[in-house]
Order: structure tokens, then C-alpha cells, then sequence
């Protein structure tokens, strides 16, 4: 029974029906009771089966389950996934591109039938809070209940969503998943931007089936922001509370595991702590920014959940992070330790459980699994290094007060990074948002798990938004340009920061995680004016004594500071030519509009270096 008046969803689904012909059709109202009967059905599977998901230790991980997906089916696909817009060049450089005629043409013989001998689930979801004018209304249907119960928690799903949808309107993203065989060789994950549509087949992993993430969020959403004068960017938001101030907030768009949920939800070092400083988290991945009455840049978290890496959680990293995942979360490609029926991964505890489940399923010794390497000559882990846990953000300790505010919160500050070992400092500057814009641009970073392929390979990743732009990335960079215009001087500032650089050994040179406070307390100052700069050919960058070492002495040495906050003139030198080279062979020789201001900037730069 459809739980909407509304005809424009009505008909949709019912195409969709049409099209799949499952056995049945479920609404998912998001009530407990529908929920819980979900629950059991796919928990009872018989094991093994490649769809059931396990409970969990109903003591230490109330109301979690656990999951595990084929093997070959673990990140997201860059290179399964298309922008169809029906002119080529909208879609631009950075995305693989289809004729939209076409690629309905191609994928509706998948579709066709898909769901015979199967349940069809049609999910209504808000990606926003309920009432806000930010918010955006998105319908899935999906065969897969591990998708229903992962929506649950990442979205607000359920008839509630229709309420903002209302009966008349058609302003909503239409997803359509099938896991189908999951074939990799016939895996799709297509956005249609000018039909508010997406079509996915073929996997049951994260990224690729959770539509309301990256392929509404930031791939259509995009596309959307663009046309109608917002953004919609992968940012965590997080608010910094000192003693007797107000609550600052600011964004940071980091590429995939470079570090947003960790530090959306960073506790402070002790220091920091006993005079009262605070973080809260508002958002861990995605932002949609919205110029305010006031002429501020707002941000609201579309998501209501964490789909956070797992591996390197634990009470130290990220105690936050891993107290969300103590009930009603779900664990996907984890380790288990067979003694109590609990999840594990790398770094959770410093020995492996002895009686151990590997993710892929086979039940092994931990300590002697771990000692095995693989071909590359690296330890085998028995976590996947891409596994996730799904988390409601209601759990997490630290969340915003704001988390729920329609109207989202002021953003004082963006900043971007990502993992380079060498050339970029800890922390600076742009000279306006013209530059920080060509800052956004010239993001790169060594490549993760989080997408198949190879990792820790360097790549460009513009605004950490190279897999989520819907559109040419020279629109998007003229989009941001145009953003500062509207802003004006409410704009916030732009800053970069790179927790990532290694000595020559090859260790990391700064502590991170908690102690990035630090940054983000020199940041903040900035903003405020409260803090002088030093000057440099490619920004602002923090004099030595303003980065409060008080705690760390051990851990940083003066020499050590000084080597992080060093800009190398040939290293950067390097780094302008490689720029040069990315914006005229990778982006404007494929059809990408550069803005003229952008290589205005990189002109200034390359000047300051050789002055
Ligand atoms: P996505 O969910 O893929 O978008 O990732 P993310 O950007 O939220 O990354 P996340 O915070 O999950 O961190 C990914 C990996 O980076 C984890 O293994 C972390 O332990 C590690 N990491 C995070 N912050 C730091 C840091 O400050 N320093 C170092 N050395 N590692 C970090
Ligand atoms: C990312 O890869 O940036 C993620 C995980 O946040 S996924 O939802 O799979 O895209
Ligand atoms: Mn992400």
C-alpha cells in the first residue's frame, strides 16, 4: 500500500515495478515493528548466505548487527560510475559520461524482471532535518534489506519524509537499486542529474546502494546547488566551543579516510579540556551550505548517521566515533571475535581475538592470521581495510545541540587537505577565497581503500569532490567563485592543512587526531583576527610560537615544527608546474572551462615563488 497521495511518486514506482516485477512490494513506514521484522528475516537466513547479516553480542552491542559483503564488492567504483547528462561536455572531465537514451537502453534489459522471486522495498527518505528548507526528499527502491536498515540510519526515513514532500510536488530524487547477481562486470552506478535520478546495479556495498549518500548528496545535489545557488560539498561541520566565546563552526573536505569523521568528532587535548574547550559534531562527511539572511554561509548535515571507516577506531583515535557504534549500528566487513560474538579491526585492540572470523568469513587464529603477508610483502588483516561501521548520530556523545537546527549554522571557516607526505605544511591560508578557491582546486591526495584500485597513489582530487561532482568541474569552480561574490566579506576563510607529512623515515611528523586542536584553534584565531601570520609565496602560514606545543614537547620538536611549517620554494615550484600541467592537459584539453581568476591565481604563485 503506497503511504503517499503524492502522483508523481506513485507513478514512479509503479514504473519501477513494472520494470523489476518483484514478488512483492513493501512500504517501509520506518515503524519499530516493520523494522524489527526486517530484522529477522534477514537474520534468519541460514549462514552464509550471502545476504543475512548476524546479530551481535545483545549485551556489549545492544540492537547491532553485522554484515558481510562479496569480496568483490567492498568500495565504491569509480570507474562504474557515470554523470549522464545529455550533453557530454556537462558532465565534463572528471566523470565518465553515457548519452542518458543510451544508458537507459543499456541498463533496463538488467533491470527487467530483477526482482522476480524478490521483495521490492520502497524507501521514502529526508536528507536533512524534517521541515528544513534545506532539506531534500529522496525515494529508493531496492531489493536488499541491508539497505533498508542501513537508510534507517543514515537518513530520516520513513512516511515522516513524505510530510516535506507533500501531495503535489515532483522535486524529488528517484533511486532505483537492484543488487541483481552482483556481477562486476555488469555493476552501474549512473546519476541522471537533469531527471533527479539514479539507477545502481548490481552491488550491496555502502557508497554504491545507499543512494541518499554520494550519489544524492553530492553527485545530484551538485548538480541541484549549482542551479539554484547553494553547495553541496563531502565536509565534515563541526562547532568549537571555548571558555566565554561563542560556538565557532567550520567545514573541512578531506578526501575519502583522510580524516573527516575523526575530526568532526576530535576531543581536545588535556590541556584544551581543563579550560573548557569542546568540540561538537554536527557533520562527519557531507554539508549543504546556504547563504543566510544574514548573508553567512549556513551549513546543515543532510545525513543522520556515520558511515565511518572502521579500521583505526578505538578509544584513543576516536572515542566518540566508536561509543556511536555501542547499539543499533551495523558493522560491515569487520572481523569478529568468535569468544563473545563481538566486532573487531585493526587498531581496536592492540592483539587480534584469538578465535577469530576474517571479514571474508573464514574463522581463523587472529595472531597467526596477522603474522601472514600477502604478495606485497604487507600483514593480512582480518578486518577489510574499507570496512565500515553505520552509526546513528544520535549516539554519538559529542553531537551538536544544532544537529537538528533546519536552518543549519554559521561556517566561519573552510578548510581542505588530504594525505601528502611531503611539499604541503601542517596548516595555512588563503590570501581571499579566490585563492582558496584555487586552494579547493589543487587538492591532492595518496589514494585510500575507499575506492578499488590502487592506494597510496598521489591523484588530484578537487574539494575532495573528484568521484561526487555532477557536473564539469569547471562549472563547479566557477560555481564556488560565484559563491564568494554572493558572500562577499561574510564569506569564510579558506585554509588548508595536511596532517599527513612524513619524516624521512617515513613517520608521520605530526601527532594528529586530537592534537589537530591545535590547528583548528589557530585557524579559529584567524578568523577572529586574534593571530598574526607569516606572509609566504603561497598564503598565510602560522608563526612557530602561535601553534601551542604545551603537552606535545616530547612528541614535536621545535626543528620538527619548523620543518612542518616549512614552504620548500622548489618542492612548490614542482607543485605549480604540476598544477599547470593538471589544469591544461587533465582538465581544459578534456573540455573543462577554467575560471580565467583561477590561473590568475596560479600565475601570482608561481611569481611569488620566483621572486
Ligand atoms: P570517508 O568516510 O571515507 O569519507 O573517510 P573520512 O575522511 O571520514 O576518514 P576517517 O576520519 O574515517 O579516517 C580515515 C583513516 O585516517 C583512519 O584510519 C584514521 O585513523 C586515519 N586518520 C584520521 N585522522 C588522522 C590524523 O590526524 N593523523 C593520522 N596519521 N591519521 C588519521
Ligand atoms: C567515501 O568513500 O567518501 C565514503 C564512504 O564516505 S562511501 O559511502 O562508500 O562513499
Ligand atoms: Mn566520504
Amino acid at each position: 500500500m503506497s503511504l503517499t497521495k503524492n502522483p508523481n511518486v506513485n507513478k514512479w514506482v509503479e514504473e519501477m515495478i513494472a520494470l523489476c516485477k518483484p514478488d512483492s512490494v513493501v512500504w517501509i513506514d520506518g515503524s519499530k515493528e516493520q523494522l524489527d521484522q526486517l530484522v529477522e528475516e534477514v537474520t534468519s537466513l541460514p549462514d552464509g548466505h550471502p545476504d543475512k547479516l548476524y546479530k551481535l553480542n545483545e549485551e556489549k552491542y545492544p540492537g547491532c548487527l553485522y554484515h558481510r559483503t562479496r569480496p568483490n564488492d567492498v568500495a565504491r567504483v569509480e570507474d562504474r560510475t557515470f554523470i549522464c547528462s545529455r550533453r557530454e561536455e556537462d558532465a565534463g572531465p572528471t566523470n565518465n559520461w553515457m548519452d542518458p537514451k543510451e544508458m537507459y537502453a543499456k541498463l533496463t534489459p538488467l533491470y527487467d524482471g530483477v526482482m522476480k522471486g524478490r521483495t521490492m522495498y520502497v524507501i521514502p527518505y529526508s536528507m536533512g532535518p524534517i521541515g528544513s528548507p534545506l532539506a531534500k526528499v529522496g525515494v529508493e527502491v531496492t531489493d536488499s534489506i541491508y539497505v533498508v536498515l542501513n537508510m534507517n540510519i543514515m537518513t530520516r526515513m520513513g512516511t515522516q519524509a513524505f510530510e516535506n514532500l507533500g501531495d503535489v510536488s515532483n522535486d524529488f530524487v528517484r533511486g532505483l537499486h537492484s543488487k541483481a547477481d552482483v556481477d562486476p562486470e555488469n555493476r552501474y552506478i549512473v546519476q541522471f542529474p537533469e531527471d533527479n535520478t539514479i539507477w545502481s546495479i548490481n552491488s550491496a556495498y555502502g557508497g554504491n546502494v545507499l543512494l541518499g549518500k554520494k550519489c544524492f548528496a553530492l553527485r545530484i545535489a551538485s548538480y541541484q546547488a549549482k542551479n539554484e545557488g547553494w553547495m553541496a560539498e563531502h565536509m565534515l561541520i563541526l562547532g568549537l566551543k571555548r571558555p566565554g566565546e561563542e560556538t565557532r563552526y567550520v567545514c573541512a573536505a578531506f578526501p575519502s579516510a583522510c580524516g573527516k569523521t575523526n575530526l568532526a568528532m576530535l576531543i581536545p587535548p588535556e590541556g584544551y579540556r581543563k579550560k573548557g574547550y569542546e568540540v561538537f559534531t554536527v557533520g562527519d562527511d557531507i554539508a549543504w551550505l546556504k547563504p543566510g539572511p544574514d548573508g553567512r554561509l549556513y551549513a546543515i548535515n543532510p545525513e543522520a548517521g556515520f558511515f565511518g571507516v572502521a579500521p583505526g577506531t578505538n578509544e584513543k583515535s576516536n572515542y566518540n566515533a566508536l561509543a556511536s557504534t555501542k547499539k543499533n549500528a551495523i558493522f560491515t566487513n569487520v572481523a569478529l571475535d568468535n569468544s563473545d560474538n563481538t566486532p573487531w579491526w585493526e587498531s581496536l585492540t592492540k592483539e587480534p581475538p584469538v578465535d577469530a572470523t576474517e571479514w571474508k568469513g573464514a574463522k581463523v587464529n587472529g595472531p597467526e592470521y596477522c603474522a601472514q603477508l600477502d604478495a606485497n610483502g604487507k600483514h593480512l588483516t582480518l578486518a577489510h581495510p574499507n570496512s565500515r561501521f553505520t552509526a546513528p548520530a544520535e549516539n554519538c556523545p559529542c553531537i551538536s545541540p544544532e544537529f537538528n537546527n533546519p536552518n543549519g549554522v554559521p561556517i566561519s571557516a573552510i578548510i581542505f587537505g588530504g594525505r601528502r607526505a611531503s611539499t604541503t605544511p601542517l596548516v595555512y591560508q588563503s590570501f581571499d577565497w579566490t585563492h582558496g578557491t584555487y586552494m579547493g582546486s589543487a587538492v591532492s591526495s595518496e589514494t585510500t581503500a575507499a575506492a578499488t584500485g590502487a592506494v597510496g597513489v598521489l591523484r588530484h582530487d578537487p574539494m575532495a569532490m573528484k568521484p561526487f561532482i555532477g557536473y564539469n568541474v569547471g562549472d563547479y569552480w566557477a560555481h564556488w567563485l560565484e559563491m564568494g561574490e554572493i558572500l562577499g566579506d561574510k564569506a569564510p576563510k579558506i585554509f588548508n592543512v595536511n596532517w599527513f607529512k612524513k619524516d624521512a623515515e617515513g613517520h608521520f611528523m605530526w601527532p594528529g587526531f586530537g592534537d589537530n586542536m591545535r590547528v583548528l584553534d589557530w585557524i579559529i584565531k584567524r578568523c577572529e583576527g586574534k593571530v598574526g601570520a607569516n606572509e609566504t609565496a603561497i598564503g598565510f602560514l602560522p608563526k612557530a610560537e602561535d601553534i601551542n606545543l604545551e603537552g606535545i614537547e616530547d612528541e614535536v620538536s621545535p626543528a620538527q615544527l619548523d620543518e612542518l611549517l616549512k614552504v620548500d620554494t622548489d618542492l612548490w615550484k614542482k607543485e605549480i608546474a604540476e598544477m599547470r600541467r593538471y589544469y591544461n592537459d587533465d582538465i581544459a584539453a578534456k573540455g573543462g572551462k577554467i575560471p580565467a581568476a583561477l590561473y590568475g591565481v596560479l600565475d601570482k604563485i608561481e611569481a611569488n615563488l620566483n621572486k
